[in-house]
């Protein structure tokens, strides 16, 4: 399929949007104290993955046509791998430090499988609604992939909260909020674009698309990394 100019820039912009977020998030991440850069590297490579996606769809690959539509499948390859670790970022800031050993690990394991699992599966029913086109069942993977989505929400906003380092709760929160307006559009642009009504053109959604991968890759990663740095901060100076 040939892009349009303003699809392929678009493209492109996003490639260096995600690639210069990677650099950015590790250039804070070397401010950091040696035992809180671990923070850094979920943010860090959902930033990387999200550039060599990018780049595959603006020099014209990852793309499918299925009944005459484009399906960017790249996005939901890249999905499938950001999504679990963004959501693995996120944990990583809120949890409390395991006291008690054996029982505790084995539950906070469980938390993250749930999450991490219904995420996993949001994604790839949603990568077989796109596949499949005009016909009408799409909707009913479109609303499987809408259950596990609010699996988990309910996992983030349910159970881990019970699991929180009381200094980190600010900060869990403060994300998790921006996580859950960002990440509703995603459902929303999908009925609007060309895989759902169509009421918005291919132009459109991709621009759409683009933003929000940046704000919710980039724009969360910058704030996670430094939320964990003024914590830190303020910790020295107490
Ligand atoms: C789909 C369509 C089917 C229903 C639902 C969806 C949700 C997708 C989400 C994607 C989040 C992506 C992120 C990417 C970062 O760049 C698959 C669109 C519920 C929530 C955060």
């Amino acid at each position: 399929m040939e892009l349009t100019s303003s699809q392929e820039l678009i493209l492109w912009l996003g490639t260096a949007g995600m690639a210069a977020g990677a650099a950015i998030i590790a250039a804070i991440g070397f401010s950091l104290p040696n035992h809180q850069r671990h923070h850094v590297t979920a943010s860090f490579f959902v930033c990387a993955i999200a550039a060599c996606a990018y780049l595959a769809m603006a020099t014209g690959s990852g793309v499918w046509m299925v009944d005459d539509q484009p399906v960017y499948y790249a996005r939901y390859l890249d999905w499938l791998v950001t999504t679990p670790l963004l959501l693995l970022g996120l944990l990583t800031v809120g949890f409390a430090p395991l006291t008690g050993g054996g029982e505790a690990g084995r539950t906070r394991n469980g938390l993250i499988g749930w999450v991490l699992g219904a995420d996993v599966l949001m994604i790839a029913t949603g990568l077989v609604a796109s596949l499949r086109g005009d016909s009408s069942d799409r909707w009913i993977w479109y609303a499987i992939s809408l259950v596990f989505f609010l699996l988990v929400l309910w996992g983030l906003f349910g159970p881990v909260k019970q699991h929180l380092d009381a200094k980190m709760t600010p900060l869990y929160t403060k994300l998790l909020g921006i996580l859950t307006i960002l990440w509703v559009i995603y459902p929303i642009l999908w009925v609007l674009g060309t895989e759902g009504t169509g009421a918005i053109g291919l132009t459109g959604e991709i621009l759409v698309f683009a933003v929000i991968d940046v704000l919710s890759k980039v724009g969360f990663g910058i704030l996670l990394v430094l939320g964990i740095k003024s914590m830190s901060r303020s910790h020295a100076a107490a």
